[in-house]
């Protein structure tokens, strides 16, 4: 639980939107000067003629004449031995269609690979059977998931057409923080989630719920009880099947001092967290206050972690920040400023979060802009959607939007979305999450919005549609788009076309429930 509740829920309110102080070191003015448009949803419903991949490829061409029949199996040929837990989607036969997976820096570039970086594939589909080149191992896995999502969409059947995939992703990190104040993830849907991530080709996934003790004040310094650690192993393992990344999060600003002993304290602890597996960690310094907001010493900590522990044990990831200034709404702008010190001291190689103009805000090139020049790197954009922890009463399954579609690499690292408690219903936005990082300028808010539907539940989409268009907006936070399609009743325009439209609507929202029971 958090320790102080009451501080919290001003927090939240002001962060998003009303009229409270957060600390009184917050500018309440631009808390005030806070958006509350309700922008629509860009795009439009597009007709996949039954066939539907998700996230969007870059480059998928298909000849929908010819087709290749695996009912009958496929013969897998993996000269590295590592996908064969990845193709149980197909039958295998030692008679069947051949099915060549191969990956590699050299291979990727003779095949005609269009972009060089992890997570790039050539699939192709022709007479002499299946392809795929990965640019490297993720890639490869990424290959298998196009294969399988069109294997098993309704106009293929187990068949799949003649094809060339040259696909790649467009943002280097992918994925999700479970980084929200509440009762964090279950361990069965930690692991439902992390399945979910590598289907939508999702690398992604930091650790850090803000209420795991040992994340966080009191016990950060602590290691896992043993029920905990083997979960925590579980999770890593879970990750590797699905090509993603465990980063584990550790909140320790709210306490730490700036001594010996509590570097060593933190570096026990990573130590601790290594031997469970983890090869990425991440410190998150927000919604703290006192010395821990120290950024000279937030810096001079991860860079000495970089050098002492990332680059002494050599199979480490760079160490990703969260700074205490992660929002414009209270970051000090100057050429001193925190921001400034992170861009000036911090190893290079270090990813930092930012949430944009406001805690739970847009991504713009705007406020990228504003971050990059500052911290001298394109941000890793933690984006507070859908989380709903600031506004506990909803269920947001409204569309993944408010991203524009004209941002680059050079711009931002990626998107990680911090979802809500509730993890399985957190699904839907995350499926756009995968779709805009891996294809921006395509990324399509309506369509993807629709597609997830049905993915979800192909069996009761319908209902689970009329559940989710109802159920979007946060009324004071972060605000989202509803019920979009339905017409506002005036009593004072009474008609009985408009009384019926209403009262159907309502009929079909009351039987959502039992229609997706069922
Ligand atoms: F680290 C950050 F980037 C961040 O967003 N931190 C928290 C996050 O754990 C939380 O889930 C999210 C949405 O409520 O916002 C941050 O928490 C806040 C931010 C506030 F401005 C809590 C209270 C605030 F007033």
């Amino acid at each position: 639980m958090i320790k102080n509740n009451l501080l919290l829920t001003a927090l939240f309110t002001a962060a998003c939107g009303s009229a409270f102080a957060q600390t009184e070191s917050f500018d309440l003015n631009s808390q005030r000067g806070e958006k509350q448009d309700v922008n629509m949803v860009p795009g439009k419903l597009l007709d996949h003629h039954g066939i539907v991949v998700n996230p969007t490829p870059h480059n998928l061409n298909m000849d929908m004449q010819t087709w290749t029949d695996l009912n009958a199996g496929v013969k897998l040929i993996d000269k590295a031995g590592k996908f064969t837990n990845d193709v149980n989607f197909l039958k295998q036969n030692a008679k069947g269609t051949p099915l060549n997976i191969t990956f590699g820096e050299k291979l990727a570039k003779k095949a005609g690979l269009k972009k060089m970086v992890s997570g790039a594939y050539l699939l192709t589909v022709d007479k002499k059977g299946i392809n795929i080149v990965g640019y490297d191992e993720r890639g490869a896995f990424y290959a298998l998931q196009t294969l399988r999502q069109i294997v098993e969409s309704p106009a293929a059947q187990g068949k799949v057409p003649y094809l060339t995939c040259n696909d790649y992703p467009d943002l280097p990190l992918r994925g999700v923080v479970e980084g929200f104040y509440g009762e964090p993830w279950s361990h069965q849907v930690r692991l439902s989630l992390i399945d979910y991530y590598g289907r939508n080709k999702l690398n992604e996934y930091v650790y850090g719920p803000k209420d795991d003790p040992y994340h966080s004040c009191p016990n950060w310094r602590l290691p896992y009880p043993p029920e905990q650690a083997k979960n925590i192993h579980e999770l890593v393992e879970a990750c590797r099947r699905n090509r993603v990344d465990f980063v584990w999060a550790i909140h320790p600003g709210q306490d730490i001092k700036w001594n010996e002993e509590d570097y060593n304290n933190l570096v026990n602890k990573f130590n601790l967290m290594y031997d469970l597996g983890v090869r990425s960690f991440a410190i998150h310094f927000d919604d703290i206050d006192g010395e821990g907001t120290n950024p000279s010493k937030q810096v001079a900590l991860v860079n000495r972690l970089t050098k002492e522990f990332v680059k002494a044990k050599g199979d480490v990831a760079p160490l990703v920040v969260c700074p205490t200034d992660y929002s414009q709404l209270w970051a000090k702008p100057g050429p001193d400023g925190p921001l400034a010190i992170y861009g000036n001291e911090l190893d290079p190689e270090v990813q930092v979060f930012w949430t944009g103009a406001v805690v739970c805000s847009d991504l713009t090139k705007e406020t990228l802009d504003f971050v990059d020049s500052r911290i001298k790197r394109p941000a890793y954009y933690w984006w507070n959607f859908p989380v709903t922890d600031y506004a506990r009463h909803i269920i947001m399954q409204g569309p993944t939007y408010g991203l524009e579609t004209d941002i680059t690499e050079k711009m931002t690292s990626g998107v990680l979305s911090n979802p809500m408690e509730h993890g399985e219903a957190s699904k839907l936005a995350l499926y756009g999450v995968a779709d805009y990082n891996w294809n921006v300028a395509d990324y399509n808010a309506i369509d993807n919005w629709e597609r997830g539907l049905v993915d979800l539940t192909p069996e009761a989409h319908e209902a689970y549609r009329t559940f989710a268009i109802h159920s979007c907006d946060t009324e004071t936070g972060y605000r989202r788009a509803e019920s979009w399609e339905t017409n506002t009743f005036r009593l004072a325009d009474f008609s009985q076309k408009a009384y019926n439209d209403l009262y159907g609507e309502f009929d079909r929202v009351e039987k959502t429930k039992s229609t997706m029971e069922r």
